[in-house]
């Protein structure tokens, strides 16, 4: 999803200069296949939008391939990268990475000052790895790895999984569904009470760019030691007014029950974006207008036969 907005973004800016690489041609796990691929494309600059994903459940679950798939991945690709002589590039971690009651909205200060999320602890300690790796690679032998750690993201191309994937694409899923086949009734997890920030993935992949684009010194300025600001819209929402939002975007008039027995995990995640908006960034997609445009993409773009079969 990240990555084909980044591809989007930057194609509108007439860069057409682009590599990538897909899941089913480069295996970024293995470190031999990433070393030949970046020898033989030998790009200026680097972006990691790949990771392994998903939902609070799929996180609970799977601790073990959360943790060694993101670490081989982003090892692979910034090891690699630091080896091939390739100077600049952007690493995409995410905002679990904070202590589980931390200080809202989250500054950037917060790492590393209190205990994690149980539910996604691998991910988030993969993730804190990787923007380590960049700080420290710059720190000592002076190249220019940066880190954005966005909120939680959702648009076109995202994993509409009705029980691995993230709370909006789930919940579309499971509401679109819900009024084709005439069900009165969805269950939603948890309290609905904890409250997350959102933010539309083509205003990530216009961040992304945007940091990118900054002169290395205010980025350094900004930035500080970690080299990494938060990318968020600045706003949250509980999850019950969410659960709402996506009946209303779907045409879903029915009733909503809560799944207590499902984890709510962090009750809160809200970015302070003070440092991007010192460096003349802020979001522009509000939730309403962008889950507006992902329904209108899951039920004019996405393939039925994808549809169907994602369960
Ligand atoms: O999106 P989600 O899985 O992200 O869940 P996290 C957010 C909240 O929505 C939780 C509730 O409180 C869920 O209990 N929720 C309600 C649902 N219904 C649903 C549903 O149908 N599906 C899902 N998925 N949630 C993930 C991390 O945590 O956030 C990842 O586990 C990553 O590692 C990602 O960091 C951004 O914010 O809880």
């Amino acid at each position: 999803m990240v990555g084909s907005a980044i591809v989007r973004r930057l194609r509108k800016n007439n860069h057409e200069n682009l590599v990538f690489a897909e899941r089913k041609d480069l295996d970024l796990r293995e470190q031999d296949s990433v070393r030949e691929f970046l020898s033989a494309t030998k790009p200026d600059l680097v972006i990691i939008a790949a990771a392994k994903v998903g939902g609070i459940l799929a996180n609970r679950d799977a601790p073990g391939d959360f943790i060694l798939e993101n670490l081989l991945i982003q090892t692979n690709l910034i090891a690699e990268s630091f080896r091939a002589g390739i100077e600049r590039l952007l690493f995409l971690g995410s905002s679990c990475i904070y202590p589980k009651f931390a200080k809202q909205p989250i500054s950037e200060d917060e790492l590393l000052t209190g205990m994690l999320e149980p539910t996604n602890e691998s991910y988030a300690v993969a993730k804190i790895a990787g923007l380590k790796l960049c700080a420290a690679l710059s720190q000592q032998y002076g190249v220019d790895y940066r880190s954005v750690m966005p909120t939680n993201l959702y648009g076109p191309g995202d994993n509409f999984d009705a029980e691995k994937s993230h709370v909006i694409p789930g919940l579309i899923r499971r509401f679109h569904d819900a009024v084709q086949q005439g069900d009165d009734n969805v269950v939603v997890w948890g309290s609905g009470n904890p409250r997350r920030e959102f933010l539309y993935v083509d205003d990530m992949a216009d961040a992304s760019f945007h940091v990118l684009q900054t002169e290395k010194d205010s980025f350094d300025s900004a930035a500080g030691i970690n080299r990494f600001v938060n990318v968020g819209s600045g706003v949250d929402h509980s999850i019950r007014e969410l659960a709402d939002l996506i009946a209303k975007t779907t045409g879903f008039d029915g009733k909503i029950t809560w799944d207590t027995s499902k984890p709510d995990g962090t009750p809160r995640k809200l970015l302070d974006v003070s440092r991007l908006e010192s460096l003349e960034w802020s979001h522009s997609t509000g939730l309403e207008e962008g889950l507006s445009r992902t329904y209108s993409w899951y039920t004019q773009e996405m393939p039925t036969s994808v549809q169907a079969n994602s369960n």
